[in-house]
């Protein structure tokens, strides 16, 4: 029998349809897929941080606009995936937990500080570019609920790449302080990027069991190539240049060399030691604290509601 569920499970993944919350699945496999999912949810949650700092602050009421529905999707990514970790067993509650004590991750990404507003357009342009990159690929992924937020959670993350994109080339045709703001945006921005997209496949420990599953359809390194080859004419429209000496295009690959992010720099921001760390914690624990109040309030409501039913 166990065998059976085992085999049919197997010639899902490989048929490539999707498995279902009710379907049979690996004990490792469910184990996988919170992992990578709540770590994706609180990404979005605490990736609205950084650029939340600068709602107060944008310098007109469009970008004001723009920035309040950006990060605005970003909480819905975040609640949406917490809703896919759910069907799976997890408890939404146990995860905010695991995050606030640092005993779950969250992308590397958004420890980096947001000095200036050209960081807004950076972001969307950059981070949410390597982020469709990382994603589209997931809109395939063998697990059914995954698959399909990825779907929708793709769509608005263009929105959220076009518009950083816009905001650059504004500043790009403004003075020269802006061209340079740009400038040392994305030389603060591109390393960063690149490890969102995890270590080399050389040390990335969950990316085989995760690709032999389809739950990963690319490598760390297949996707950070494939960023690479996007951004680069992406820059040269808009005027700016990567920090990266060992940029060039590889005529016999048909790809772009390129140099490796700092490593070091990249564990010790996952580990906790990055410059907003305990920053984002402090604040996204604050939040959970002065919410509880909220969440009592709704858990009455629903109680009185379903007591009214059975009436
Ligand atoms: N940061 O074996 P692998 C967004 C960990 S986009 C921190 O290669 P895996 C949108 C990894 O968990 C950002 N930790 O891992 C937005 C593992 O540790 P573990 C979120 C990292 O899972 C834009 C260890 O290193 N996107 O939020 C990172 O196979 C703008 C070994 O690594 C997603 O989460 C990192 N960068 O591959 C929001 C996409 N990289 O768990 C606001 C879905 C690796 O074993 C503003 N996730 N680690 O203890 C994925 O595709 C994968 O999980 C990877 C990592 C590719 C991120």
């Amino acid at each position: 029998m166990a065998d059976d569920l085992e085999l049919r499970f197997e010639r899902t993944v490989q048929a490539d349809a999707r498995i279902e919350p009710r379907d049979w699945m690996p004990d490792g496999y469910r184990k996988t897929l919170i992992r990578q999912i709540a770590q994706h949810a609180h990404s979005e949650i605490i990736g609205m941080q950084p650029e939340g700092n600068w709602i107060s602050r944008a310098p007109s009421l469009r970008r004001k606009a723009i920035l309040l529905a950006k990060v605005q999707d970003e909480a819905g990514h975040g609640l949406y995936l917490y809703s896919a970790t759910e069907t799976l067993g997890a408890d939404r509650e146990d995860l905010t937990l695991k995050l606030i004590e640092g005993r779950q991750k969250y992308s590397s990404i958004f420890n980096y500080p947001t000095l200036t507003f050209a960081d807004v357009g950076v972001i969307g342009w950059l981070v949410d570019g390597a982020a469709i990159c990382n994603q589209v690929p997931l809109c395939r992924t063998s697990y059914g609920p995954y698959a399909r937020a990825m779907i929708r959670i793709c769509k608005e993350e263009s929105f959220h790449q076009r518009q950083g994109y816009e905001l650059l080339m504004t500043m790009m045709r403004g003075t020269q302080q802006q061209r340079d703001m740009v400038q040392d945006s994305v030389n603060r921005w591109w390393w960063p990027a690149l490890m969102m997209f995890g270590p080399p496949d050389s040390e990335s420990t969950n990316t085989e069991q995760s690709m032999a599953w389809r739950i990963k359809r690319d490598t760390n390194d297949e996707l950070r190539q494939k960023f690479v080859n996007m951004s680069v004419p992406q820059a040269e429209a808009l005027g700016v240049t990567f920090p990266d000496p060992e940029l060039r295009w590889n005529e016999e690959r048909g790809q772009y060399d390129f140099g490796q992010p700092d490593w070091d720099e990249f564990w010790q921001v996952v580990k906790g030691g990055g410059v907003c760390n305990a920053q984002r914690i402090a604040h996204r624990r604050k939040a959970h604290e002065d919410g509880a109040w909220v969440r009592e309030a709704a858990a009455a409501h629903a109680q009185k509601q379903a007591q009214k039913q059975a009436v």
